[in-house]
């Protein structure tokens, strides 16, 4: 069974948010054309507690873009973006959020950052994502959302490594390009590593 995995398509991610996607709120109307084709769509939300360690506002004198060690990991700091119940965190007003069957919320933890819809940044903790799947009878992925070079990305690759064939929608996702040619980049790791990249005219048409 054909499974959509919408990441973090938050207020946070789009324009006018605190950790803004540019042309994050472009996937919108994308994903919202895609989710009645999938038996089944599954989103996740960064869901963080306010004194996150991935926020440069929780390391005193340390600004966003400069890089930490938490939980033993690199860690990029961020500004504070999707605070746990804050309108930051509540998904884009017009995601289709009917159609959307489960949401799994990462991030919780102060003390390690969650990329991955599947696990921490440390794999530590497992969502439950990986078993709810299983369970759903789910066999191929296809990723969409925010942000392609960072949840997308670690999403995708986790999924690929649990060893779903995965595809990632590009254009049902858009990067934060922190540096110039991030999400190229990002796209050429998921490749390397099976993941087909696809556009949504090629299932929608
Ligand atoms: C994300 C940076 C920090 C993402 C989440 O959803 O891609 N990026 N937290
Ligand atoms: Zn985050």
């Amino acid at each position: 069974m054909d499974v959509l995995l919408v990441v973090d398509v938050q207020n946070d991610f789009c324009p006018g948010g605190a950790l803004p996607v540019p042309g994050g709120d472009e996937v919108v109307p994308v994903i919202n054309g895609l989710l009645p084709r999938f038996p089944l769509a599954v989103a996740t939300q960064d869901w963080h507690p306010p004194d996150h360690g991935s926020f440069a506002a929780s390391h005193p004198g340390r600004k966003p873009g400069e890089v930490v060690q938490l939980a033993g990991l690199e860690q990029i700091l961020w500004p504070v973006h999707c605070v746990q119940d804050t309108p930051g965190a509540a998904f884009h007003p017009r995601l289709e959020v009917h159609r959307i069957a489960r949401v799994f919320r990462k991030g919780a933890d102060r003390e390690v950052d969650s990329y991955s819809a599947f696990f921490d940044n440390g794999r530590r903790r497992a969502t439950g994502l990986e078993e709810y799947l299983r369970a759903q009878g789910a066999t191929e992925l296809y990723v969409c959302g925010l942000a392609t070079d960072y949840c997308v990305r670690f999403t995708a690759l986790d999924a690929a490594e649990l060893g779903f064939p995965t595809r990632v929608i590009l254009d049902a996702c858009r990067g934060v390009e922190l540096k110039p040619g991030d999400v190229e980049a990002a796209v050429e790791t998921m490749r390397s590593k099976g993941i087909q990249i696809v556009t949504s005219a090629e299932l929608c048409g």
